[in-house]
């Protein structure tokens, strides 16, 4: 049995869950289920990401604290991702005891081992608002191209790279006021320290070759220090020793997910953090966005190893969604937030839908809507659950919901379950588009079956009535051969198959062991059809 512990990113307690992190919940909920289902101990740990100057400047501009933002965001991330089935076994937050002490406990390593300097350093300086300034939070005019109104750090328009200081007229988008410039003192993390550990640790393995490749254009620049704290005010921990200046977001963010583990060790008797954290017989994955690889597959392994720490398994880095074949857009009400989602479809769709979308590369993905609709509607309704509807009603009604004793065609059934390694084999690559297709294959042959059998034929001739047990029998236990290769996909749709079938709950080893001689309960129908109208009321709910 493998000890598995996975992560996704902690999403900003400053903004709804959208479409466009389910991609990732939905990928990682379902690869941990996959794990869950064969035996072995695996455990998803993510949480809220609750520091930083745009949580500090939101909660200010709705004059509440930011713990009080933090705390309402929270709640809705938590519910609004139960609602979609993913199943956490912990959802933390950032903003903990657990994840001050361990951010102190690295910080104070990472010092100790002289991986830690001081540097004083230029910075966009609010005088009306008393803050240093982000990068992101001065506009101005490029000084490359003149184009207006560009951020602090790059261009738009001909994407040109500079610093806040020398856009023309710069303006503090926080206070309108021209910033000036001023000195402060950072600390930085000796990342180009690491350089050789991380070379070593990227091109091993750990990340997919796409992503090695990305890296290592970065090595070719040679890696700096990295920038670790922030002046007052900011929204986050004061670094022990330094009065005033607090850990940059990035330093305690993927640090959460040690904390979300570290408390959920408080509360299993037979978990303890140092067994997936201080050696590595156990694996560590992180589930995370291409747009922030870099953290991960740099700054964090480097934070690991100079701490002391064991460094993560492997990074799986997925792609971003589109919609439509565009960026999601508020005007275009295609960025849907995961509660308007909800107040429509079932989630199980859109779970499916990913699913059948997603590989081990960093392709993005495109939910296009006619497809999706089309897609759900004749592969799960129109497939798998008429498979149970075809040939539930013969047993419940002729047979008082008894299974025949016996398998009308071993051979089929055989032929199902011996795909069982190669669909394991795809979703523990993460290859679900692939997995999703072997099963569809099946799903097309068990309703061949059906077609070929015509059990609704024989139950008007006479004598058939074995017959009939017999085929309907076979029918449901390759439905329930599907359910079980769909389970990690489909969690809610899979517990009301259980409950048809009167069994308990399914897993990877009872694909052995057909369902004969068995008394099932009556079959209600197990999912509804999309209706167009429904998709069109997210979008129109989602415009702006
Ligand atoms: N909050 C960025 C994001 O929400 C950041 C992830 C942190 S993972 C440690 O995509
Ligand atoms: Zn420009």
């Amino acid at each position: 049995m493998r000890r598995i512990l996975v992560t996704s990113g902690l999403p900003y307690a400053n903004g709804s869950i959208h479409l466009g992190h389910l991609v990732e919940y939905i990928q990682t909920d379902i690869w941990a289920r996959v794990q869950r289902l064969t035996g072995n101990e695996c455990y998803y740990v993510c949480g809220d990401d609750a520091h930083g100057t745009p949580i500090m400047l939101s909660a200010e501009n709705q004059k509440i604290t930011p713990e009080e933002l933090i705390n309402k965001v929270y709640n809705e991330h938590k519910a609004d991702l139960l609602g979609f089935n993913i199943y956490f076994d912990n959802y933390h937050t950032t903003h903990s005891e657990e994840n001050r002490k361990l951010a102190n406990l690295i910080f104070k390593r990472l010092e100790e081992n002289g991986d830690i300097e001081a540097h004083t350093i230029l910075q966009a300086y609010d005088e009306k608002q008393q803050m240093f300034l982000p990068d992101r939070y001065v506009r101005g005019e490029c000084p490359n191209c003149g184009a207006k109104d560009q951020y602090g750090d790059s261009c738009e328009v001909c994407s040109s790279t500079y610093s806040p200081m020398d856009l023309k007229n710069p303006i503090s988008t926080v206070s309108g006021s021209k910033p000036i410039t001023k000195e402060s003192e950072h600390l930085f993390f000796r990342l180009d320290k690491y350089a050789k550990v991380l070379q070593k640790w990227l091109n091993s393995g750990h990340v997919q070759s796409e992503v090695a490749h990305k890296l290592n254009e970065w090595f070719e620049q040679g890696l700096k220090k990295w920038d670790i704290s922030r002046d007052e005010p900011y929204f986050g921990f004061e670094i022990p020793g330094h009065r005033g200046k607090y850990f940059y977001v990035w330093l305690d963010a993927p640090i959460g997910y040690m904390a979300a583990f570290e408390k959920l060790c408080t509360e299993k008797d037979n978990l303890n953090f140092d067994d997936f954290w201080g050696n590595s017989t156990t694996e560590l994955y992180h589930f995370v966005g291409k747009d922030i690889i870099y953290f991960h597959a740099l700054f964090w392994p480097a934070m690991l190893t100079s701490a002391g720490f064991r460094k993560p398994s492997a990074i799986f880095t997925h792609g971003f969604l589109t919609v439509d074949g565009q960026k999601m857009s508020k005007s275009r009400g295609t960025f849907i937030k995961a509660r308007t989602y909800l107040n429509h479809l079932d989630p199980e769709y859109l779970r499916y839908y990913f699913a059948a979308k997603l590989n081990s590369r960093v392709d993005d993905i495109d939910l296009n809507f006619a497809d999706f609709v089309q897609r759900v509607n004749s592969d799960l309704i129109g497939k798998v659950v008429n498979i149970a509807s075809r040939s539930a009603g013969f047993i419940n009604k002729k047979f008082d919901g008894i299974l025949a004793d016996k398998l009308d065609d071993n051979n089929l059934y055989k032929e199902f379950i011996e795909q069982a390694d190669v669909i394991l084999d795809l979703y523990e690559k993460r290859e679900f588009s692939h997995a999703v297709r072997n099963i569809m294959l099946l799903a097309d042959k068990a309703n061949q079956y059906v077609d070929n059998k015509k059990p609704w034929v024989l139950a008007k001739e006479e004598g058939k009535e074995q017959e009939v047990q017999d085929v309907a029998t076979m029918a449901l236990n390759l439905f329930r051969v599907l359910i079980i290769y769909l389970k990690p996909i489909l969690p809610a749709m899979s517990s009301k198959v259980e409950n048809f079938l009167n069994i308990e709950p399914l897993d990877w080893e009872d694909l052995t062991k057909p369902l004969l001689a068995h008394k099932i309960n009556k079959f209600k129908p197990l999912m509804q059809r999309i209706e167009q109208e429904q998709v069109d009321k997210i979008i129109d709910e989602s415009k702006m």
